[in-house]
């Protein structure tokens, strides 16, 4: 296969460990903290994870190892969506397992969590692996989104590790892969298999953190990417002036990808999800304040600007919520019929015969491309897939009919021209940033660390990230500690509990006290691309999310 130079340049990048991490392994020891609970809910959670609840925390301190050595033979699976750094978590697990002894073993297992209960997997070398250290992407071992929560799939993991002789498993996941290797590790301790299972927390949505896990990996540098896009097209739209871009950012339900974006690139609008939410604002209500940005600056002269918008933005708005279960209800209880109503135009008529007069309100001001895919793409549980509803062009239809209203009462005299984009895909497989190669080398590296000394139903937790990375702290977290019942599909779950962005917290405070002048004026900040060589205060920063919430 040919390389192109980064890629060639980066296979000798050797990413830094925590000081700690650096040492000779039987200089390391396991030092135990204090006893966990869970997050909330603790009796049910209890009651659920008997032989892993209440663990101790562990961290990694100089000292003498009481590892008792044996010849480990780990599998590690990649679940969920891509995150850029993914294979130095496999690159930094499988240094660590042979520079404890040759003879141990990394065993991939592929396209996923069903790679296991499929026995699908490799065996792998120094050749092999070495093709893919410090590069992005899921592609050493491939990724998937099957779940493993029944106790037919645990029972076939099982059988599977015996058969390769496993000692342990890691997942590498977000929130919900991470409550599947609790589940997996409390199955596996409770069948006495003797295999343990050890996550590691990634999701470019960053909404798998904690006090325990500051940042999963890959936000890093998705963000930087989409910040570097969003950086050129304010560049262009301050030389061109005409445009007024909508960007959708990914992100899922959680808004701290365009918050951190917002941060980067001081954008005239920045939608957060979480706001909308607890201010219970309707679409009119957020047409209306981003049309306000548009009219004040039009008023100077400046008919352009920028608007980040969030994925999961549609899911906060209250009413468009009631809507969206409104429309999953009725495709569920008539299916048949909608089966029968062939054009758009059958569909939409189809749907407000059965909507409330509320929801169907909402639903006739959309525009026709929404509504359509409002009905189309349900997942496999039913449910609207918003993540495919361009929210971009929503909100600028809706600002677009407000400029016009706005303009009948002669308030409004400018031009409105909006471009639209979605940044997601973009950013998931980039070449990990400085940080991301560090961060995700320890936390494979640190996994192994957690093997040996014989943890299960663990997360791999480097902590300390806004110092340099020889300042990082090295442990383990119990996974109870970080979860509580939610109700999923109708039933109660132990679940790890997601991260929203915290309106009370540092980083939506920081932009909340600038974005009216950000609204205004031109007050656009270019990131440029992600730096892999250079100075280190350009090239090993993080995130200016991450320096926020470690600011007292
Ligand atoms: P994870 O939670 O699995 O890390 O997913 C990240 C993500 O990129 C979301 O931001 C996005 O909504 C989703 O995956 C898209 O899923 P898919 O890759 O299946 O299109």
């Amino acid at each position: 296969m040919e390389h192109s130079p980064l890629q060639k340049a980066r296979y000798s990048y050797q990413p830094k460990l925590p000081l700690i991490l650096r040492s000779e392994m039987d200089e390391i020891e396991a030092v135990e903290g204090a006893e966990t609970t869970s997050a909330a809910d603790q009796d049910k959670i209890k009651a659920l994870f008997p032989n892993t609840f209440g663990q101790k925390e562990i961290s990694f301190q100089k000292g003498k190892s009481k590892v008792e050595k044996k010849k480990q033979v780990v599998g590690v699976i990649l679940s969920g969506g891509q995150a850029p750094g993914g294979h130095n978590v496999v690159c930094g697990l499988y240094d660590a397992l042979k520079k404890a002894d040759k003879n141990n073993e990394l065993i991939g297992f592929l396209g996923g969590p069903s790679g296991l209960t499929d026995d699908k997997c490799i065996v792998f070398t120094d050749e092999y692996i070495n093709e893919f250290r410090n590069t992005g992407g899921f592609d050493i071992i491939g990724s998937g989104r099957t779940k493993l929560e029944t106790t037919e799939q645990f029972q076939k993991a099982a059988t599977v590790c015996k058969k390769h002789g496993i000692t342990a498993i890691t997942i590498i996941g977000g929130d919900d892969s991470n409550t599947n290797a609790a589940v997996l590790a409390e199955y596996f301790k409770a069948q006495n298999t003797g295999v343990q299972v050890i996550g590691c927390p990634k999701t470019i949505d960053g909404d798998l953190k904690n006090d325990d896990i500051e940042i999963s990996f890959g936000f890093d540098t998705a963000t930087k990417t989409y910040s570097e896009l969003i950086g050129n097209i304010e560049r262009d739209a301050n030389s061109a002036k005409k445009y007024w871009h909508f960007i959708k950012l990914m992100g899922r339900s959680a808004s701290h990808i365009a918050l951190e974006c917002a941060l980067e690139t001081q954008p005239n609008v920045c939608l957060i999800s979480e706001e909308i939410e607890k201010k219970a604002m309707s679409l009119s209500q957020i047409a209306s304040y981003v049309a306000k940005s548009v009219a004040d600056r039009a008023n100077e002269g400046m008919n352009f600007g920028v608007v980040l918008i969030p994925e999961g933005l549609v899911e906060f708005v209250p009413e468009v919520k009631k809507l969206i279960s409104e429309i999953n209800d009725t495709l569920a209880a008539k299916a048949e019929e909608f089966e029968k109503a062939v054009t758009a135009k059958d569909k939409v008529a189809f749907m407000h015969k059965y909507l409330t007069a509320e929801s169907d309100a909402v639903f006739s001001i959309l525009p026709e491309d929404i509504q359509a895919q409002m009905m189309a793409d349900r997942d496999p549980h039913g449910n609207v897939q918003v993540s495919r509803i361009e929210s971009e062009k929503l909100v600028s239809s809706l600002v677009a009919a407000k400029l016009e209203e706005m303009r009948k009462e002669g308030k409004y005299n400018g031009k409105f021209n909006p471009l639209h984009h979605f940044f997601g895909y973009e950013g998931r497989c980039a070449f990990p940033s400085n940080f991301d190669s560090d961060y995700c080398y320890s936390l494979g590296y640190n996994a192994f660390m957690l093997i040996q000394c014989g943890c299960t139903g663990y997360l791999s937790s480097i902590r300390n990230l806004s110092a340099p990375a020889t300042e990082w702290k090295a442990g383990g977290m119990p996974i109870t500690k970080m979860m509580n019942i939610e109700r999923r599909h109708g039933e109660d779950k132990p679940v790890i509990k997601k991260a929203l962005v915290e309106l009370d917290g540092n980083p939506f405070k920081y932009f909340s006290e600038r974005r009216e002048k950000w609204a205004k004026e031109t007050c656009f900040t270019y990131p440029g691309a992600i730096q892999y060589y250079g100075p280190e205060s350009v090239c090993d920063i993080t995130t200016i999310t991450l320096k926020l919430e470690q600011t007292k």
